[in-house]
């Protein structure tokens, strides 16, 4: 079934909206690639190789499928999309990995963690057969990339994977791979999360070296995270952002000198514990005023309702006041015969074009609904720093249960951003175009 682009309620709603002037034309649809189960779709500009900006270009898509009992989810990628935009039905995406279960985040990995520029691939989740996820460095520089590096070879018990983020976590200059985790014991029921990292020795993991683990925060962020620099008392923090999807809160971590290797030294302020489970957490500027938000993707479980919050900052990260504000909320998810269900989920800001981002306006949001099926844009209808309002877009109903990650980049270089959105349950990749 072809997607239908803006609802005829939304669109007569937009041509209202559109009078003020301040309301940008919905991108169209380029094409649509069938891919089985695609679930997290990502971009990357590589620093290294050949060519321009268009011809380092990668996409990633992974998926999942829980009906594959012996563990084939596979990875795939396809280089320079952006020279191949007619037609992407046609695109020959090449297999990265099959060898994780329930794969998820693609993550980048820049040169000089590891001597080579590539992606760490996270893996694992709940379900019968995908509990053991690992995390997975490919080395992107070669073709075919070269891999998978397993960085996760001591780990005691099965963890599910979803974001591993390069970061000095004991201060000598290595980048370590940063990661939050969960394990759920399979006869009691019960989630262990784990925020952990894999420790850098300088040893190439392509050279078979164990990566030793540092548990730094236990029961804590468990899926979503980010790294932040924060103020508090004129010193600026090394600051771990956690999205907490189990303990459905939204909490900062610290320590005082930015050494992390001691866990005794880990300090906590939990920003807000009445959100629900939170699917995500980002860090950008939305408002335009030069100074970045946190934002999340939430989801209240027992009202089976779903929001976008923002949270501005205070000036004193650990002393002063979050304040929250709703961005957007009533997301309700599609039921599924076995398992909970969620929405929204995945999310990213973007400008159309770099022309509107040369101006200075507000972005935009890209928001994925996952279990409601739909994909949304999410508009600031003022350009007002203190107008927290956005409109509403459809710009994907897949028609089936699940939509999957989002991710924008203008692949081909024209100046106008491109949107890849992926369709899980009915198996699709969607790229539309701001272009004229
Ligand atoms: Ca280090
Ligand atoms: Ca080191
Ligand atoms: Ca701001
Ligand atoms: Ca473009």
């Amino acid at each position: 079934m072809a997607p239908r682009v803006l609802t005829c309620a939304l669109t007569c709603a937009l041509t209202v909206l559109g009078a003020s002037g301040l309301l940008v034309d919905p991108p169209r649809l380029l094409g649509e690639l069938k891919l089985a189960n695609a679930a997290f779709v990502e971009v990357y500009t590589a620093q290294r190789g050949e060519g321009d900006d268009v011809a380092r270009k990668t996409l990633y898509v992974s998926s999942f499928n829980p009906g594959n009992i012996i563990g084939d989810d596979k990875v795939y990628y396809l280089r320079a999309p952006g020279r191949q935009l007619a037609p992407v039905a046609e695109w020959d995406m090449k297999v990265l990995d099959h060898h994780a279960d329930w794969t998820n985040d693609i993550c980048y990995t820049p040169p000089e963690a590891v001597g080579f520029e590539g992606v760490t691939v996270t893996s694992g989740f709940l379900v019968p057969f995908k509990t053991h996820g690992k995390l997975q460095v490919f080395n992107t520089e070669v073709e075919p990339p070269a891999g998978p590096y397993l960085l996760t070879t001591l780990d005691t018990k099965d963890w599910a994977y979803h974001r591993a983020l390069w970061h000095d976590m004991d201060g000598d200059g290595d980048l370590d791979l940063s990661t939050a985790r969960f394990h759920q014991n399979s006869i009691t029921g019960h989630i262990t999360k784990s925020f952990a990292y894999m420790t850098n020795d300088g040893v190439n993991p392509a050279d078979s070296g164990r990566w030793h683990q540092v548990e730094v925060i236990a029961d804590g962020p468990d899926v979503g995270f980010r790294w932040l620099k924060l103020p508090s008392g004129g010193k600026t923090y090394d600051v771990l952002l956690g999205g907490e999807f189990w303990n459905e809160r939204l909490t900062v971590y610290w320590t005082e000198d930015g050494d992390w290797s001691n866990p005794e030294n880990v300090q906590s302020r939990i920003v807000d514990d009445t959100t629900g489970q939170v699917f995500d957490v980002f860090y950008d500027d939305l408002n335009g005023d030069g100074v970045p938000e946190v934002w999340a993707s939430c989801f209240d479980l027992p009202n089976k309702n779903g929001s976008l919050y923002k949270w501005t900052i205070p000036d004193d990260f650990i002393n002063g006041d979050w304040e929250r504000t709703t961005l957007d909320t009533n997301f309700h998810p599609n039921s599924m015969l076995f398992g909970e269900t969620m929405s929204p989920g995945s999310a990213i800001i973007f400008h159309p074009s770099d022309a509107a981002r040369d101006a200075g306006n507000k972005p935009l949001i890209l928001l994925s609904g996952d279990d409601d099926g739909n994909q949304y844009i999410l508009q600031p209808v003022s350009q007002d720093p203190a107008d927290w309002t956005y409109a509403r877009q459809t710009l994907v109903e897949t028609g089936g249960t699940t939509a999957g990650q989002v991710t924008a980049d203008d692949i081909d270089g024209d100046g106008y951003t491109e949107l890849i959105t992926a369709g899980y349950t009915v198996g699709k990749v969607y790229v539309f175009t701001y272009a004229p």
